[in-house]
């Protein structure tokens, strides 16, 4: 078994010769901090975790503990974004998790049944039931406001499933950031789940084949906290997560849309108009990318959503181009 998983994970890493996609840097208040600023490091290269079993399925290889790592004060309410050095390109599900830390989130290392899913992106599918996957280099959302004050864990997952399942093992991307909320409510977040265990690999959302009737996905995990925009943390409101399913059930879909692109990993981000790469998030006017912010209490940023997307509110403090 240990001969196999070095087999192995010597086959992804030759697969992997350049940099991956690293979810680095940081962005809080309209600034872009530096490389790992309240980001926990890696140490491999952010080569995928494969191992449903890992504890470094919490914040990856190297970031099990924050020793060194800064931690930023953010407001509940307030949007936050991570971006990759290159922009992600790999098909598959983006899930935010944030976890609550007994003392200081540097001191956390994620152990216990603690994480709640706050954001999940699955793919859209056209009336030909045609999926696209928002493959960006900024992800932007909102720290709930219904978050109780204290230190978190937030993490960012990209779950690549371009390589379908069980030839291919999907690929875990991820990082934590280190955060202290001020200013928030008092909702009950859940439900909570383990890192490792979350994921038992059954899920249709892992095991799926996306290049063969793929017509509806539902991201793996637990549910998304519903309750993120009710401040005070009664009647969950509108739920912030995406529908992944697709909007167009009721219309019928064509026999001939089992053609989806098989696109291997070198293959970069242009696919289709949706996967804008967003690098300035906040650049006043720049048109925002499917998912991303475009409005909310104190936003500055891109009010325009690019084409086939709406500016929808989600909360007083933020809209969402969907
Ligand atoms: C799609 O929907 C069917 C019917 O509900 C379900 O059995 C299947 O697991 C779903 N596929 C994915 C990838 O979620
Ligand atoms: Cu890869």
């Amino acid at each position: 078994m240990k001969s196999f998983t070095a087999f192995a994970v010597g086959l992804v890493l030759a697969g992997h010769a350049s940099a991956h996609y690293i979810f680095e840097r940081f962005t809080y208040g309209g600034t872009e901090y530096p490389v790992y600023q309240y980001i926990r490091p890696n140490t491999n290269d952010n080569s995928p975790i494969t191992d449903l079993t890992s504890d470094d399925l919490r914040c990856n290889q190297g970031g099990e503990s924050g020793a060194g790592t800064e931690i930023i004060t953010v407001q509940a309410g307030a949007s936050f974004s991570f971006t990759t050095d290159v922009a992600v390109y790999h098909d598959g599900p983006l899930s935010i998790y944030m976890a609550k830390a007994p003392t200081t989130a540097d001191a956390f290392d994620g152990s216990g049944q603690v994480w709640f899913k706050i954001l999940d992106i699955g793919p859209t599918f056209d009336a030909s039931g045609t999926a696209t996957w928002t493959l960006l280099q900024t992800y932007t959302y909102t720290i709930p406001p219904a978050l109780p004050n204290g230190d978190y864990l937030l993490r960012i997952q990209q779950l690549g499933i371009h390589n379908p399942y069980p030839a291919g093992i999907p690929q875990f991307y991820l990082e934590c950031a280190q955060i202290t909320v001020v200013g928030g409510g008092s909702g009950t977040p859940g439900p909570l789940v383990s890192i490792p265990g979350f994921i038992d690999g059954t899920e249709p959302g892992y095991t799926v084949n996306i290049y063969t009737n793929f017509h509806n996905y539902t991201v793996p995990g637990p549910a998304v906290w519903s309750g993120q925009s009710a401040v005070g943390g009664s009647t969950p409101t509108t739920p912030v997560s995406k529908p992944t399913t697709p909007a167009t059930t009721s219309t019928k879909v064509a026999p001939t849309s089992t053609t989806v692109k098989a696109t291997s990993m070198t293959t970069p981000i242009s696919k289709t108009s949706t996967k804008t790469t967003s690098s300035q998030a906040s650049a006043t006017g720049a048109v925002v990318a499917k998912y991303g912010q475009c409005g909310g209490s104190g936003w500055t940023g891109g009010t325009v959503c690019v084409a086939g997307s709406t500016c929808t509110v989600s909360n007083t403090y933020y809209s969402q181009c969907l």
